[in-house]
């Protein structure tokens, strides 16, 4: 995520993305689920997805929204003889999102990190509309955290060093969607079984009491991703991942970031019955997928690796076993 510190100066300053600003109208977005999303965590053999991922892709459906919202205020603008120019923002831009609707009033950046709104809890999406309309400003929303810490306390990989701030390398967020290599060792443990994201800081949130489920269909968990079975995700080759994933914010990751993850959270499943998959992944074609292998091998049955690797010296496949073993050993082993 270098680009953070490479945008910084644009980020300080709004006006750097359009010079003739006069306005921001930030809007949330909820999307609140039905379930606990942290009901799935204890149930090893299944994958947990945060709540943002299990179904389409939030991007577009704001973008479409922003957009929509945009042209009739552009045209209300129009009307009222004001300057009608506008662009819309949602995540990917240079855009501080959570200062700027604090400012405008959605909410409040809580402990965690993230905006949470006395409506909402910590279920909202940020987007923004820059308009070279001056408008009248809301008053901003102040700090409704008090005395609470759940959010830092509950996270499992230590990812606050303080409150109010992140750490993000350490973050299950950062490690198993951004991060592009083979998830540190010191980090997996802790993983469990989120395959793409977490949501344990935001859910814990008592804010959340005033949330409600998400009106929006497209946001609601699709069935076959609210507690997906580890076996059945890290049998997808390449074409099936990009079906199954098609319109999902997964499919960015790319299938062999996704298999590592999954056999990340299978290294973490206690359950010997799935050390087969991992086998079968030992001679995958990407390196990400075959150094996960071995971990989650290593960790459901440490006896068959050894044998496997004397299988191969009993061989004579010695060049093999250091070619194909030895840089995914050595990366497993940071
Ligand atoms: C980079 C990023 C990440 C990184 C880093 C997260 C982070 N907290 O910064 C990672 C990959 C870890 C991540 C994870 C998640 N993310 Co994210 N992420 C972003 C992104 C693209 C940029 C955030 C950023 O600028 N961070 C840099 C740090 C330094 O800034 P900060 O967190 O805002 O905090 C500091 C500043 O605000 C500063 N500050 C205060 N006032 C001002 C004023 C000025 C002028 C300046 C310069 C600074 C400043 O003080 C704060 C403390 O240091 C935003 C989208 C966007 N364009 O804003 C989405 C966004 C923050 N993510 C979002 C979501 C949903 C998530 C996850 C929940 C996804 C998941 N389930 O896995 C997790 C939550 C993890 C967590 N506890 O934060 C949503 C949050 C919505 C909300 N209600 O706040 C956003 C806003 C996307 C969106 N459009 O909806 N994310
Ligand atoms: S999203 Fe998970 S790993 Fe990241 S800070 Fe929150 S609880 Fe910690
Ligand atoms: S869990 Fe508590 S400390 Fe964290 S954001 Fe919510 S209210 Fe604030």
């Amino acid at each position: 995520m270098g680009w953070l510190a490479e945008t910084a100066p644009r980020r300080a300053d709004p006006r750097a993305l359009f010079a003739d600003l006069g306005s921001i109208v930030m809007l949330g977005m909820n999307y609140g689920p039905d379930v606990d999303p942290l009901a799935t965590l204890a149930a090893r053999e299944r994958a947990t997805i945060s709540v943002y991922a299990r179904n389409r892709d939030y991007h577009d459906l704001i973008k479409g929204a922003l957009k929509r919202i945009g042209s009739r205020f552009a045209a209300e603008a129009r009307r009222l003889g004001l300057p009608d120019e506008i662009k819309v923002f949602v995540d990917t831009a240079p855009v501080m999102e959570k200062p700027l609707a604090q400012a405008a009033g959605i909410g409040w950046q809580g402990k965690h990190t993230n905006l949470v709104s006395r409506e909402l809890g910590s279920w909202l999406f940020l987007g923004a509309i820059f308009t070279a309309a001056e408008l009248p400003a809301d008053a901003a929303e102040s700090d409704h955290c008090g005395s609470c810490r759940r959010c830092l306390d509950i996270c499992p990989t230590d990812a606050f060093p303080a409150p109010y701030q992140l750490d993000a390398r350490r973050c299950i967020s950062y490690l198993t969607i951004e991060h592009q290599g083979l998830v540190p060792r010191a980090f997996r443990p802790a993983i469990g079984n989120r395959i793409y994201g977490c949501d344990d800081c935001l859910a814990v949130c008592p804010w959340n009491k005033f949330a409600a489920t998400s009106a929006e269909a497209k946001l609601r968990a699709r069935a076959d991703l609210s507690a997906p079975l580890l076996a059945d995700l890290v049998r997808l080759d390449d074409n099936s991942f990009r079906q199954f994933f098609s319109g999902s914010p997964i499919k960015r990751i790319g299938r062999a970031k996704f298999v590592s993850n999954v056999l990340i959270a299978i290294g973490n499943s206690g359950e010997p019955g799935l050390a087969g998959e991992a086998e079968r992944l030992l001679d995958d074609e990407s390196a990400l997928v075959r150094g996960a292998a071995i971990w989650a091998l290593q960790q459901l049955a440490a006896d068959r690796v050894s044998s496997l690797a004397e299988a191969y010296l009993a061989k004579e496949k010695l060049p093999e076993v250091r070619r194909e073993w030895q840089p995914q050993v050595s990366e497993v082993d940071q």
